[in-house]
């Protein structure tokens, strides 16, 4: 080590789109990486980092629009058919964890690549007929290797060389389609495209990221958009965009607190070939295209610490302040981050 990497380490949570949403409207960006790459240790020049992140995100309640609806409510949703769904998820818990290594060729040149590992779980419940009502149900979990991300990043601009209190940094990335998009449950149908390990699609990936750097406290303002593809199945989830705020105050200098403001927009996916959702033989609300996509604004309260040089750990909570979706979802209640990154 060259540098004072602690002073590197509390700099780089600047420098990394602080884009942490797996789950943001009901596992839409499930395998978008982007979360792993939030908060990552920015390597210095010449030097490697390595991070591993924990999420966990829980699903358990209903929103219409912007209203919220309990179970009882979904059972008697109305689709624009006239139909009612007959098989409803109750609640899903999404863990993924996630390698992420950096590399920082120069002072303006940095690349990260990153693999997640998930393990999803839901709860459901479907309509049996009239003798037996509705009956509740385990899924089998869906788990295993997701999406790869890679991602570049060029600061652009930045005040001064040294100790710089500007900066504006572009990102260009790839989501690999490593994950599976084709696991099947007991009966052969395919798993929820929203549960399933990976998108099956590559896509392109655009961040600009600006920092401003002051005494102790740090401002972040950042944008990504995430374009996707169709996959092999016919699938294409819909283009996200997430912005966020995000503020680092140093109370001493190993602990920081951080506050973020993120606003996420999903757009609707859209089974071009039914392999998913078949209206014909399939009526599950999870599966229906039309219940996918929506706007929703997340509070993000968080903590940094530096035990030891070359060390960090963060925590980090999220809150959905707003959600406001299409057709009907079960959507987040809250999400749970923790890293730990260390620098080489
Ligand atoms: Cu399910």
């Amino acid at each position: 080590m060259k540098k004072n990497m602690l002073m590197i380490l509390v700099l780089s949570i600047c420098i990394m789109p602080s884009i942490a949403f797996g789950a943001g409207l009901c596992c839409q960006l499930s395998s978008g990486v982007q979360e792993s790459l939030a908060g990552v240790a920015a390597p210095g020049e010449g030097d490697l980092s390595l991070q591993f992140n924990y999420s966990f995100s829980k699903m358990d309640e209903f929103k219409q629009g912007s209203s919220t609806r309990s179970l009882d409510e979904a059972k008697t949703y109305v689709k624009p058919d006239g139909s009612t769904y007959t098989s409803l998820p109750v609640a899903m818990d999404m863990v993924k964890y996630t390698v992420t290594a950096g590399y920082g060729f120069n002072s303006k040149l940095k690349a990260f690549v990153s693999v997640p590992y998930l393990r999803n779980t839901m709860e459901m419940t479907s309509y049996q007929g009239m003798m037996m009502g509705w009956m509740d149900m385990t899924m089998q979990p869906v788990s295993g290797v997701g999406d790869v991300t890679a991602m570049a990043l060029y600061r652009v601009y930045t005040d001064r060389e040294l100790r710089p209190s500007d900066a504006l940094t572009i990102g260009l990335g790839l989501k690999a389609a490593t994950g599976s998009s084709t696991e099947t449950t007991s009966t052969g149908r395919l798993v929820h495209a929203h549960m399933q390990p990976g998108t099956g699609s590559w896509d392109p990936l655009l961040s600009v990221i600006y920092t401003k750097m002051l005494e102790s406290l740090q401002l972040q303002a950042d944008a990504t958009y995430q374009y996707t593809l169709r996959n092999r199945q016919g699938y294409e989830f819909g283009d996200s965009l997430a912005a966020g705020l995000t503020t680092r105050y140093a109370v001493i200098r190993e602990v920081g607190i951080t506050a973020g403001l993120t606003y996420l927009h999903v757009g609707k996916a859209d089974d071009r070939d039914g392999r998913y959702y078949n209206p014909a033989t399939n009526s599950s609300l999870m599966d229906d295209p039309a219940n996918t996509g929506g706007d929703s604004i997340w509070f993000s309260p968080g903590l940094q610490v530096f035990p030891v040089r070359n060390l960090s750990f963060d925590a980090k909570f999220q809150v959905p302040l707003y959600e406001n979706v299409n057709g009907i979802q079960l959507v987040s209640r809250y999400r749970m981050l923790f890293g730990l990154a260390y620098a080489f």
